[in-house]
């Protein structure tokens, strides 16, 4: 299972093909576009989510409302793109720099300035138009496609935020996943407390007013995995591994953990690892510390991942940066921007850990037919119960 994706912030369109996905899977369009709607909301975006209606458009692959096997395309529009329609035009277009809205003001923390220099390009638009976070929305689409294979195994995925800046959400206690997912959805910066709700909207407006931006921790929960996706054989195999570095590359992410994470270098070994239990549902742990991996493999427990994002660094009270046509300093470029868009990452991190743990579903149940795959995942299910 591969996707690659293509398409500018401001361009027509981003635009992803899909391979390896099997055929005769039902696609729900509505669910697909309501996961595209929900990394648009969020506390705290800017003016471009009221442009955008983001809508997958799935121009391969699916015929009937069932995939056939064949790469699926999708495109998703991008609304603003009549605004920029000469400033993004493929054809070279005359004017001034300031027509051609050409960035020269290196954004710190931005890929502006490593983007121009690597791919030695003076216009730094030609960078930030790729680098743009707007490219989540083809990874949420892509995602969003791999859940509902996951779904249709019993597969669960909730995502949540537990920090904004200063303000942390209280621990979500003993909640099922479906209370979960319900109550995130009511949130407005997608908390299941609704004081905290009020303390981060608040947060947020003073940054806001401050000119500032800010960032948080987004966590994301798998239920209904069995046990033994990813392999302890190989480096490349470990499914914790792979799900960190999707997490990774998400923008503006600057550091993942599993389970307990961090604090596993805090604690004894004794108050980590997560003792063995046998009953009903076969062998199970009577903790979670360590997020639903042991070996790089599922051992049937909760995948718990999470995820620290930065500040998105377009500020409206600019740093210092450098100019890249006279060398000298000068306040960065300001962009339009969100001060805080925690609660849409979150929505990210859900479809790209979807996407890996998808990826290895079919590696260990792989078939070319959803009928092929699940007869594997029943024969594997029935050897599990036989151990
Ligand atoms: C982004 C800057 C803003 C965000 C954008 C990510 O866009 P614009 O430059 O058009 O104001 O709105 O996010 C999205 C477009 C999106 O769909 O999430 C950036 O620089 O990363």
């Amino acid at each position: 299972l591969r996707f690659l994706t293509a398409g500018e912030t401001h361009g027509p369109q981003l635009t992803a093909i899909i391979e390896g996905m099997p055929s005769n899977m039902t696609v729900d369009f509505e669910q697909l576009n309501n996961h595209l709607l929900r990394r648009q909301k969020g506390y705290g975006r800017g003016r471009r989510m009221q442009i955008e209606t983001d809508t997958a458009q799935i121009v391969g692959g699916v015929r009937h409302g069932r995939t056939t096997g064949a790469p699926i395309a999708l495109v998703v529009e991008n609304k603003d793109w009549k605004h920029w329609t000469s400033i993004m035009n493929v054809e070279p277009i005359e004017g001034t720099d300031e027509e051609k809205r050409r960035v020269h003001r290196p954004r710190p923390g931005h890929a502006d300035l490593n983007g121009g220099l690597k791919y030695n390009l003076k216009d730094l638009r030609n960078v930030l138009e790729r680098s743009s976070a707007r490219e989540t929305a083809a990874r949420v689409a892509c995602g969003a496609l791999a859940r509902q294979l996951l779904e249709q195994f019993g597969i669960k995925i909730a995502g949540h935020v537990i920090r904004i800046g200063e303000i942390e959400a209280p621990p979500v206690g003993d909640i099922s996943i479906d209370a979960l997912i319900e109550r995130t959805e009511q949130s407005s910066v997608r908390v299941v407390d609704e004081e905290t709700e009020k303390k981060m909207e608040a947060y947020i407006d003073q940054i806001k007013k401050e000119g500032d931006s800010i960032g948080g921790i987004v966590e994301c929960i798998v239920e209904g995995l069995p046990v033994g996706l990813g392999s302890h054989v190989q480096y490349d195999r470990k499914l914790d591994g792979r799900i960190a570095q999707g997490v990774m590359s998400i923008n503006a992410f600057k550091g993942v953990e599993i389970g307990i994470g961090f604090e596993a270098g805090i604690l004894r070994g004794s108050q980590v690892h997560d003792e063995i239990e046998h009953g009903e549902n076969g062998y199970t742990r009577a903790s979670n510390r360590l997020g639903g991996f042991e070996g790089g493999m599922t051992n049937g427990m909760p995948v718990v991942v999470r995820g620290v994002m930065k500040p998105i660094p377009t500020l409206y009270k600019p740093l210092r940066s450098v100019d890249i046509d006279t060398k000298e300093a000068f306040t960065a470029q300001v962009e339009r921007s969100d001060a805080c868009a925690v609660p849409a990452a979150s929505v990210v991190m859900e479809h790209v850990v979807a996407w890996e743990i998808a990826k290895a579903f079919l590696e260990k149940f792989g078939g070319d037919s959803m009928e092929e795959i699940r007869a594997n995942y029943e024969n594997y299910l029935n050897q599990l119960a036989q151990y």
